[in-house]
This record gives C-alpha cells, structure tokens and sequence, in this order.
C-alpha cells in the first residue's frame, strides 16, 4: 500500500468491491449469506432496520497486540517510524475503502482513532481538524454517515485516576475541552449520537476513594455536556455506555439499571440514553437480552455495540456476534419497542490475535452481520406469530380486573387487600409460567426464519 495513498484506496485488494448478496447456499465467504440491505423486513429495508456501523478502533487503530505480545496485524499505518499525518491518512482511506467494500452505512470513531495526541493541545486540534477534513471527503464519496462519535478519555496517563471524577479538576477541564471539540466534530458531521463511555469513571480502590465526591463531579460532567449539546444545536442523541468494570476495577455505569438510576438522581434522564454493549452485559453477570429489556422498560434503549465474550473467562473479549439465538431475543425486544431511531449496532468487536489476513476483517465482519440479519428475520417472525407478546398480554390480564386496578390506581390500603383475603374474596391460584413452552416456541421462529 501506498502510504501517501489516494483517496479511494488500494489496501483490501484481495476484495471486490462490493460484498454482494449470496445466499444461504452460497460458499463464497466474502458474500452475504442473509443480509441484503434491501429486503423489507417490517415495513423498513434490512439496512434501515439495522443500521450497521463499523468502529475505527478495533478495526483500524489496534495492531493485534495484548497484555504478553506486541501487534501481530497487517497495518502499515501503525509501524513504528511512520509520520503521524501520513500515518492518519492511510488509516482513514483503508477504513472508507473497507466500509464502502461492505457496503454498511454507518461508522463510529473516537477522535484518537484518526488523529494522534500532539505535543501541545493546540497541535492535537490540528491533527485532529486535519482528518476531520478528510473523513468528510471520504463520507461525500462513499455516502457513508456518522452513528456516533466519542472522546478518548481513557488512554492518556493523565486520565489514570479518571476523567471526570479525577480528583484533580484540571483533568475535568481537559476532558471537559476533549468533549467540547468531539462534540462539535459530531455535529459538523451530522453524527446520529454522541457516545459517553466512562472507562475510568470508576476506582481501583475504596481506601483513597471519595465516593459521594467523584458522584457529584460525574454529574456536573453531564450535565455540562448536555447544555453544550443544546448551545451548539446538535441535533443527535447523547448516549452513555454502561460497563462493570475493565480497565478499572469498578465503573460507575455499571450496568443500564444502574445509569436509569444516576441520570434520574441527577434530573438528567431527559438528556441521555443508553448504549448498549453485549459482552458489557455479560460482564456486569446479566445477559444481553436483559440489559435491552432493561432500557427499554426504563425508557432509556439508545443504541447498541454488538459483539459477544466468551463463557469460559470473564474479560472483554469483544468477539464478532455469532449466535443468533442470543441477537435475535435482543432484536425482538427493538423490535417490539418500534426498532432504532438515532440508534444502531456498531460493530465494537476484534479480531483475535491469529486472524492476521487483511480479509479476516471482512470475514469477520460479513459473518456478524449475517448473524444480526438472521436475528432480526427470527425476530420479526417472533412479531408477526404472536411468539411471546400474546402469552405476556394474558400473564398480566387479571391487572386490567377490578382488583389490579383498583391496586395500581393508588385507591387501595394494606387493610383493605387483608380483608379480602380474610374473607375469602381473593383468592389467587398458582399458574404455569410456560418456560419450556416458550423457549419451544422461540426457538420454531428461529429455525424456520426467512427461509419463506
Ligand atoms: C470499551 C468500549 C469502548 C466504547 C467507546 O469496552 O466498548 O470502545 O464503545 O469508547
Ligand atoms: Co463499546
């Protein structure tokens, strides 16, 4: 490759230039086998339903190194010696060839993926101003759009102790100036939403922690961040990404009950919604499906970073989604719930450390999004069969009788329930909740989905 390389790019040559709708039965590996971006699926194309994002970071900006080895990948652009703006500007004309090959139309950044740290804040902006220019070239050639952009606040050493809850404010203020100028990025590129993940917003240990502090910090972050929004006229939503823990110990945003719970504490619930990570979710001992059930209850669902980790350890392994029994059950609650609006599923996955083929990253890319494909066909299916909306409806029905009204409606004592009991006139009798059932039925949806 070219490292002065033209716009339209000559990195990913083993791969034609559109990846084309196969079908079930083709062995083609860089065809689609479901995805076909213009089927209806519910009254929306495939594409508009899912909303496909590919992320700058793992795919573009990470060498394939981990905690005992340095990068194994193919990606000149990263090699030590090669000047930071030629360097950025390979990056960014590999990343737009590879996302016009997939032909998905969305992608996610932060604003270290394309542009490096300078020596003064004033050199970093350049950098940064400087691959802004060039993403935007790169979107009005390939019609590519902006899911969502995020400030680094995690990888720099004066970020250790946090960002926004670090025990010194002048780090509040440098975080503060990152998402000022991400987010006016964001909005100059008609970014759908804004991320917020607080990868050290949280401690490693309690003994020099001021918990009650770093809230009341956290919170003022927010809410600075949200008056910024409104100041600039962004028009895009601002998300925040739960996680448990990794790289701190403990993460404030824990898990999506846990944000519901801190936005509303602080009257910002208005202002934010949440992105939502599948292996963030199995981290924090729930499953994907429940964290997108969750949100949607507390009416919080933004969007999703799609990806899995895996049962037998308990880190961030950020695989590619392969399991459609898992995506679908998630799918269907989007669904159900009127599917994305400014939302999406960003690709936030890797590639493990061996796959160094400059096609594993479409392989890998092509089969997750088969997966989300086949997920949302199942998914639909589950709508349109009644699979799990009708038996829920009659679960509930006897809390449209008097009795659950006159309950939920607020006009009903203690003593009155205890009379009824008392006299008999309650009398409640225990119901199959019909587990096994609807895992049965789930399952017929899944196996016979779009294969009509
Ligand atoms: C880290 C993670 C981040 C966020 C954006 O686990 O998911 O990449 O998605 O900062
Ligand atoms: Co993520």
């Amino acid at each position: 490759m070219d490292l002065e390389g033209g716009m339209s790019g000559d990195f990913f040559t083993d791969v034609p230039a559109r990846i084309k709708f196969g079908g079930p039965d083709s062995t083609d590996p860089l065809a689609y086998a479901v995805y076909q971006p213009d089927r209806m699926v519910r009254g929306k194309r495939m594409a508009d339903q899912l909303r496909i994002a590919v992320c700058l970071w793992h795919s573009f900006n990470w060498p394939g190194s981990d905690v005992f080895g340095v990068g194994t990948f193919d990606r000149p652009w990263l090699a030590p010696g090669v000047d930071p703006r030629t360097a950025s500007q390979a990056k960014l004309d590999a990343a737009f060839e590879f996302i016009d090959k997939l032909g998905v139309p969305f992608f996610a950044f932060h604003d270290r993926d394309v542009a490096p740290e300078g020596r003064t804040y004033a050199e970093t902006r350049a950098n940064l101003d400087a691959s802004v220019d060039r993403i935007e070239k790169h979107m009005q050639r390939t019609g590519a759009r902006l899911l969502w952009g995020t400030a680094n606040l995690f990888s720099h050493p004066r970020y250790a102790a946090g960002a926004a809850t670090n025990p010194d404010p002048g780090v509040f203020a440098y975080a503060a100036a990152q998402v000022k100028t991400m987010l006016e990025v964001t909005n100059r590129l008609k970014g759908a939403n804004y991320v917020l993940w607080g990868g050290r917003e949280g401690y490693e240990t309690l003994l020099n922690t001021d918990l009650a502090q770093e809230e009341v910090q956290f919170a003022r972050f927010l809410a600075i961040v949200a008056e910024h929004k409104h100041k600039i006229g962004f028009a895009g939503t601002l998300l925040i990404e739960p996680k448990p823990q990794e790289p701190t110990k403990h993460q404030y945003d824990y898990d999506a009950a846990t944000v519901m719970g801190f936005l509303q504490r602080h009257d910002l619930a208005g202002e934010y919604r949440l992105n939502l990570e599948a292996n963030h979710a199995t981290l924090a001992g729930h499953s994907f499906h429940h964290e997108v059930a969750t949100a949607i209850a507390l009416g919080g669902f933004g969007s999703i970073d799609v990806n899995r980790g895996d049962y037998q350890n308990g880190w961030d392994t950020d695989q590619f989604p392969n399991s459609v029994d898992e995506v679908a059950l998630a799918v269907y609650e989007i669904l159900v719930a009127g599917g994305f609006t400014t939302g999406g599923f960003n690709f936030d996955a890797k590639l493990r450390r061996q796959s160094i083929s400059r096609t594993d990253l479409f392989h890998a890319h092509i089969a997750g999004i088969d997966t989300l494909a086949r997920a949302l066909l199942a998914a639909a299916d589950m709508v349109e069969h009644d699979t799990l909306a009708a038996p829920r409806k009659e679960r509930y029905a006897d809390w449209s009788n008097e009795l659950g009204k006159s309950i939920l409606g607020g006009s009903v004592t203690l003593a009155e329930l205890e009379r009824g009991i008392a006299a008999g006139e309650i009398d409640p009798k225990p119901r199959s909740g019909q587990q096994e059932l609807l895992e049965g039925a789930v399952n017929r949806r899944i196996w016979r989905a779009g294969s009509s």
